[in-house]
């Protein structure tokens, strides 16, 4: 029988990306997408269902109805938008997570995948060069329900055999889908408001330096760790995923080589600048490069120039 994947929490900013590129590689009879709420608009021939991951009995019932050998899980409540609902997120992000891994056991699932993020690491991390293994000290609701998550994904991958992996993703900018309740959005509305208004005020000061990557390298980094053979895989928690790293001002100055009038202010006082202190600047990605052959390919200048290239065309 050949792959068939479903997809919780396909609506957002990475599970919409993901599913086109998993539909056009399993084609989209194989590819199931499921949300909270319906899309604002479907695929071609999408095959969609509503679900809330906290419905463990309706989850299930997907998962026999469907038979994936493959389930993605991206249903989270990010870190801004968690900071208001400690709760929530709490409950969304590890009882979320828990159904899956379950059902995946009671129910066989191949393999699993679940994002973390740079958010585990803390204020006691190394702030630059940051290893797949040191102090995670995480401030965050968001931090401390992805550190608690890789510790159960590597949990059912030791006790069950669960064949579940994981990537710290970085902020991921797209032009596709803007995000909601992150950090790191500010890396994407940046480029829709400088075609919008030609002007941008940052929330995050000039000199905050975080790791991002872009949407084309997250989800193919994603596939090839699918697709990679599970006894090259050393790292069963979540693996460092590093594409680039830039402040504001890296990037607003990037924007201006292309629209030289764009003008970029700041405010201060945000509560998301404590949450992005608490970050790392550059993540080290050895051993995603060493197990399963990870390189980026894009960097802020051709990210720069694909976003402002695509957006022009769509806003
Ligand atoms: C956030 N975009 O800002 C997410 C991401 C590293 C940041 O996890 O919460």
């Amino acid at each position: 029988m050949g792959e068939r994947i479903l997809i919780l929490g396909a609506n957002g900013q990475i599970g919409s990306e993901l599913a086109a590129a998993l539909r056009l590689k399993f084609g989209a009879d194989n590819v199931i997408t499921s949300d909270i709420r319906e899309p604002r608009e479907r695929a071609e021939q999408e095959i969609f269902e509503l679900v809330n991951v906290l419905d463990k009995e309706r989850v299930k019932h997907l998962f026999e109805q469907y038979q994936p050998t493959q389930v993605y899980l991206l249903a989270a409540m990010l870190s801004a938008t968690g900071e208001q609902y400690p709760q929530k997120a709490w409950d969304l992000n590890m009882n979320g997570l828990l159904n899956v891994l379950d059902l995946a056991v009671e129910l066989d699932i191949k393999k699993v995948f679940w994002p973390s993020s740079i958010a585990v690491f803390g204020p006691h991390s190394p702030k630059v060069d940051t290893p797949q293994y040191c102090v995670m000290d995480p401030n965050s609701i968001y931090g401390i329900s992805k550190l608690a998550g890789e510790r159960l994904c590597e949990y059912y991958h030791k006790k069950y055999n669960l064949d579940v992996r994981s990537i710290r993703y970085p902020g991921v900018i797209s032009w596709k889908t803007e995000p909601g309740g992150g950090t790191t959005d500010y890396a994407v509305h940046i480029y829709f408001e400088a075609l919008r208004n030609g002007a941008y005020t940052s929330f995050l000061s000039e000199q905050t330096e975080l790791p991002m990557l872009y949407m084309q390298d997250a989800v193919r980094g994603t596939l090839e760790l699918m697709d990679a053979p599970a006894e090259k895989l050393s790292i069963r928690s979540s693996y460092n995923l590093a594409g680039m790293s830039f402040t504001p001002k890296d990037i607003s100055e990037e924007i201006q080589k292309i629209l030289p009038s764009f003008e970029m202010s700041y405010t201060e006082n945000d509560p998301r600048q404590a949450i992005a202190d608490s970050w790392p600047k550059r993540i080290n990605d050895d051993y995603a490069r060493k197990d399963w052959g990870w390189k980026p390919s894009f960097d802020l200048e051709t990210m720069t120039k694909d976003m402002i290239e695509n957006l022009k065309s769509t806003i």
